[in-house]
């Protein structure tokens, strides 16, 4: 495509409220504009690299066997009722009436959709698997849509669903798909990491969302340097610690000492002379209406999901300082273990303190604090478990690697649905016996439109962006420095241009009358991976300047025999992407 013929309207700035690098980018690059709030319209350098990564999970897909269809984006209120999600769901979803006062929503997922239409056609069990999947636009009413194509009103998903015989057969789809997503952000040419979404629980209602690895990423996980373990930071499992207590559990009395007016585990330490890691810190929950002391060693952070599944509670709440008060008997601060039994308070502790003494704790009064206290000797521990955050340096539970942190963004999830959906709508299919048995199911999101926010986020520099040859807008800019006044430089860019088309080799080719200056930093900005630059002097001597966007690497090469140079150049720059490695 000519540049000069192509709507690509670059700005300079862009408007204060672009936060995120990929929003101002796409803003700067010409490849969106805002209707409104969350809402965009794609232009046509956008467009194209939203429909390449369409394409590309178009074709992973189907070679995993699912089936492309087409759901509407207008749905009846009436199915949403039949699974209780009509009143469950708030203003996000944006509901109106027709002309007849019907109600309806804009489809912010198509659970109740496909059922509906399943069920009123799968009768028999030869019928099963399938699994239908669209691409198409949601609208979810985001309180506040910030971050452009991140976090948008309107957006394109992926999504697919699966229907089943039965568990076996829903765990085979899970996988099928699971393996597909890993194809699809591999062709993508993405840093990516499949993360454990639940606990882990095998058989459970395990799940794993797919992280594109970007520091600018609004989540963190925990990562494996060594395997493929990843995991949210509230899911991730810590290893527990090997080596026993070697003080040999002769560590003294339990002894009371002053600690006026130190509230906070620094403060403590400080007045002590002690580390964070001889101290006990005694958080005290409300769990479900009862009182529960969390502990954790003075140096970790107790996480309060691991707390709310161990304890399998509805509602785990931080005790007010009022509560603290009353069941400890000591302002926030001085609660510790020691005592608490009598309060009737039961008492979880992290399985990394089961296996020293000599403890620092609070000695539930005002002011003091209790010092070489064994935990086992002298309160109750009702049990120990993982109860703390995983940190970097722990050890990975799959393989023992080292655990590192990394900040990622969601642009996949693959769920295990169960019958929640089959049996609120009786998706029922006649097994081999001729007994009726409810469809098992799965369903599994990709955020296409974010996908291209988030290859910007994961890849991009000061100059601008720095798209995967698999779904940058073209392959190759090819830049004239003919500026109007060199008919020969402008005539040898044209046949190149036309020679490039002719292999098939999409060009976004500048051939506009601007100063070369401008030419670079555009084409820096828009992001092709690779960029021919074809000057007066490089004509003279037979060579075209070529470099690589994602590194910066220039090289010349041999206008004589360009159609091999740049054949194998352009491998080398798509092997840089981590592509085309068998
Ligand atoms: C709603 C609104 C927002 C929602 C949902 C429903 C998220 C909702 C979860 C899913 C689960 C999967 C199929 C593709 C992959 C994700 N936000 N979810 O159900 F009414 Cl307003 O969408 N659905």
């Amino acid at each position: 495509m000519r540049l000069s013929r192509t709507y690509v309207p670059t700005l300079k700035e862009v408007p204060a409220e672009a936060e995120v690098v990929s929003h101002r980018l796409l803003l700067r690059a010409g490849f969106i504009r805002k209707l409104t709030a969350g809402i965009y319209t794609y232009l046509p350098l956008g467009l194209r690299t939203l429909n390449k990564v369409a394409d590309i999970v178009r074709e992973e897909m189907n070679r995993a066997g699912a089936q492309e269809i087409l759901m509407p984006m207008v749905q009846p209120g009436d199915l949403w009722s039949e699974t209780g999600r009509w009143e469950f769901y708030g203003k996000e979803l944006l509901r109106f009436t027709d002309r007849h006062e019907r109600e309806y929503c804009l489809g912010p997922t198509h659970e109740e959709v496909v059922t509906d239409l399943v069920r009123g056609e799968v009768r028999s069990y030869r019928q099963l698997p399938i699994n239908l999947y669209q691409i198409q636009t949601k609208f979810r009413d985001e309180i506040r849509p910030r971050f452009g194509l991140m976090r948008g009103r309107e957006f394109v998903m992926k999504d697919a669903y699966s229907f089943d015989r039965d568990e076996a057969g829903a765990d085979l789809s899970y996988r099928l798909m699971y393996d597909a997503y890993k194809a699809i952000f591999r062709r993508l040419g993405l840093e990516f990491r499949p993360v454990e979404a639940d606990s882990g629980s095998i058989g459970g209602n395990f799940s794993h969302e797919f992280m594109v690895l970007a520091d600018t990423g609004e989540d963190t996980i925990a990562v494996c340097q060594a395997c493929e373990y990843a995991a949210n930071l509230e899911k991730a499992e810590v290893v527990a610690p090997v080596d026993k207590c070697n003080c040999g559990g002769d560590c003294g009395p339990a002894m009371e000492v002053p600690t006026p007016g130190k509230h906070t585990v620094e403060e403590v330490c400080e007045y002590l002379e002690i580390e964070a890691d001889t101290l006990v810190k005694t958080l005290l929950f409300d769990v479900d209406g009862t009182p529960v002391a969390g502990l954790v060693r003075g140096d970790r952070e107790l996480n309060e999901i691991k707390l709310k599944n161990h304890l399998g509670a509805q509602d785990v709440k931080l005790a007010t300082p009022e509560q603290v008060v009353a069941w400890t008997g000591a302002p926030v601060g001085f609660a510790g273990p020691v005592g608490l039994k009598a309060a009737g308070i039961r008492i979880i502790a992290d399985r990394e303190l089961d296996f020293d003494c000599g403890w620092v704790v609070g000695a539930n009064k005002a002011d003091a604090h209790l010092k070489s206290v064994d935990l086992r000797r002298d309160c109750k521990v009702d049990a120990y478990t993982d109860l703390r955050n995983i940190t970097e340096g722990d050890k990975c539970p799959r393989c023992g690697g080292a655990i590192g942190f990394r900040r990622g963004i969601e642009v996949g999830h693959v769920f295990k649905l169960g019958l929640k959906y089959s049996q609120a709508m009786n998706a029922v299919f006649l097994d081999e016996n001729g007994k009726e048995q409810i469809m098992v199911m799965g369903c599994y999101g990709i955020g296409v439109s974010r996908i291209v926010a988030s290859a910007i986020e994961q890849n991009h520099d000061a100059e601008g962006i720095k798209f995967p040859p698999s779904i940058a807008p073209f392959e190759v800019a090819l830049l004239s420095l003919a500026g109007g006044k060199d008919p020969e430089v402008a005539e040898a860019a044209d046949k190149l241009y036309a020679e490039l088309t002719k292999q098939g080799v999409e060009v976004l080719y500048d051939d506009r009358d601007e100063r070369p200056g401008s030419k670079f930093k555009d084409a820096d900005l828009m992001g092709m991976p690779m960029q021919l630059v074809l000057g007066g002097k490089g004509l003279k001597n037979g060579i075209i300047e070529a470099k690589d966007r994602r590194t910066g690497e220039k090289r010349e090469l041999k206008l004589a025999d360009f159609a091999a140079e740049f054949a194998s150049w352009r491998r080398t720059v798509r092997q840089g992407w981590g592509l085309d490695i068998d």
